[in-house]
């Protein structure tokens, strides 16, 4: 009871100090509000302004760690002008202003133009296909570094977020007297957030994607400086709409693109599982080493049955498969379209003859290799391209992997790949004529017998072997290297890297000769 009472002794005793306090600040706020417009008033002509305590708005007001911080909106006959402000800061009863009033505006007020009509041209001039969320209001655009004059416009603001827009926010100043759009700019904020993809092939992971108000979107600030992923929802040309949801989770874990947004979780998982390979391997930053933005089309076309990487666009596109293929957004199959464009960026070697081969060589290997660093447990790493979205290992929507498109360990396991070289093999389809590369770099990384001509070739690991085969088309490699020259290549690296007569040097020349190539 006497704690009690005491208690509430001092609660009244804090009450009444706090009561004091805020009163005390309260009114100095005022009186410091009274001094700022004290001030504008002797100064009005100095601002170019007329009637200050008109055109003079207080947006806020409060006290700062010297003295007070109030903070003026300017309007010119009621309308608002843009960008048109002030800060008065009021210490000791002196007044210092951070001016970005507009002075001297002479303008007439009265719009000839409706609101409507200023609408239907901000709508109009961006082209929006779908439903828009738009305000409008009058403003005075003023003279200065966003115009050459004073005018009266209608600020129309246009929200996008509707099916097949990208979602975007406009923000238009359209002249209020002859409807001329005066200036726009695009004013949708995002920020970096942290989603989930329910993927089809790698189960639930963690994708970093864009927040703008209250739509999440497959764009990751975190890489390439915004890396996006497009659904093209069947068409074949242009970027089609950014993959977006209202909540942090895409995808629904299906392989029958029950939710369209699965396949872009996958493709978004795998393109940063690539960029991030290349990053932490070998401190590339990017496809091109330059950290170029790229982005990845999902749903491309009905039922195209195959992926691509375009150096033109600096992207990545993806069918939804049909006879051989679910959508092909497997993460060796990512793996394996971006590092064309890392070949394109280094070696080049041409996609024709064994060049090509080895090519195609090049995107199995850094696709199988970013497939074992990600070790994901729904795609476990092994040795083959495309398992995960081949039709044939989905059975009742249960997957058995039974078989690929290529095999590593034994390229003629898919009927038409040799696993030896032999000469006339640049007369092949690029993506047969890379298996005996493939073998040379299964047996240099994992060890193991040629399935072609029976040589025991003890293995150095992925890691190793990842870096002579990067460091090669890196730095020993041009656009016409064939077999023999990528083992000479392969060699040099090895050289480089870990010298001449190391235990590398000689698993590579093993390797090679395993294929027969000498
Ligand atoms: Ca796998
Ligand atoms: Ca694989
Ligand atoms: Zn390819």
């Amino acid at each position: 009871m006497v704690i009690h009472n005491a208690k509430q002794v001092f609660s009244a005793l804090l009450a009444g100090l706090a009561f004091s306090i805020c009163a005390y600040a309260q009114s100095s706020v005022d009186e410091a509000v009274g001094i700022a417009r004290n001030y504008f008033r002797a100064n009005a002509a100095n601002y170019g302004l007329t009637d200050s305590d008109r055109e003079l708005t207080v947006r806020s007001a409060r006290a700062a760690t010297k003295g007070y911080v109030i903070r003026f909106d300017q309007n010119y006959r009621g309308v608002p002008v843009f960008e048109g402000e002030a800060i008065a800061h009021v210490a000791n009863g002196g007044v210092t202003v951070t001016n970005a009033l507009r002075p001297n505006l002479a303008v007439d007020t009265r719009p000839v133009v409706t609101s409507q009509a200023a609408v239907v041209t901000a709508v109009r001039a961006i082209g929006a296909r779908g439903s828009a969320d738009t305000t409008s209001a009058l403003e005075i655009l003023p003279k200065g570094s966003r115009s050459a004059l004073d005018f009266l416009v209608w600020h129309v603001k246009v929200m996008l977020e509707n099916d097949v827009d990208q979602p975007t926010k406009w923000d238009y100043l359209i002249d209020a007297h002859t409807g001329l759009v005066l200036w726009s700019f695009n004013s949708l904020e995002t920020a970096g957030v942290t989603v989930t993809g329910k993927t089809m092939y790698s189960g639930d992971v963690t994708l970093n994607a864009s927040r703008g108000g209250f739509l999440y979107t497959l764009v990751d600030p975190t890489r390439g400086s915004g890396n996006a992923t497009d659904d093209m929802h069947g068409r074949t040309s242009g970027k089609g709409t950014v993959v977006s949801s209202t909540k942090a989770v895409f995808g629904d874990n299906s392989i029958n693109n029950t939710d369209p947004d699965t396949a872009g979780a996958d493709a978004a998982f795998g393109v940063s599982a690539t960029w991030d390979y290349y990053l932490n391997m070998f401190a590339r930053n990017g496809i091109d080493n330059n950290g170029r933005k790229t982005y990845s089309r999902v749903h491309y076309s009905r039922g195209y049955d195959n992926a691509f990487w375009d150096d033109s666009c600096f992207c990545m596109t993806y069918g939804d498969g049909q006879i051989y293929f679910y959508p092909l957004v497997a993460i060796d199959i990512t793996g394996h379209e971006l590092s064309h464009g890392v070949m394109s960026a280094e070696a080049n070697l041409t996609y024709a003859g064994e060049p090509g081969g080895l090519n195609e060589s090049n995107s199995d290997i850094f696709g199988t290799m970013v497939e074992f660093a990600v070790n994901n447990a729904f795609d476990t790493p092994e040795w083959w391209i495309g398992e995960r979205s081949w039709r044939a290992n989905w059975v009742n929507g249960q997957y058995v992997q039974t078989a690929a498109l290529r095999y590593m360990e034994n390229p003629p396991k898919d009927g038409k790949s040799p696993a030896c070289w032999s000469s006339g093999i640049g007369g092949l389809d690029v993506h047969y004529s890379s298996g005996p590369n493939n073998h040379m770099f299964y047996l240099l990384a994992h060890g193991g017998t040629s399935v072609c001509n029976g040589q025991l070739v003890t293995g150095i690991g992925n890691d190793k072997s990842a870096r002579i085969w990067y460091e090669a088309i890196s730095n020993w490699m041009n656009s016409n290297t064939d077999y023999h020259g990528a083992r000479t290549a392969c060699l040099s690296a090895a050289t480089t890297l870990y010298g001449a007569g190391s235990a590398e040097y000689n698993a590579v020349a093993a390797a090679y000769a395993a294929i027969n190539v000498n």
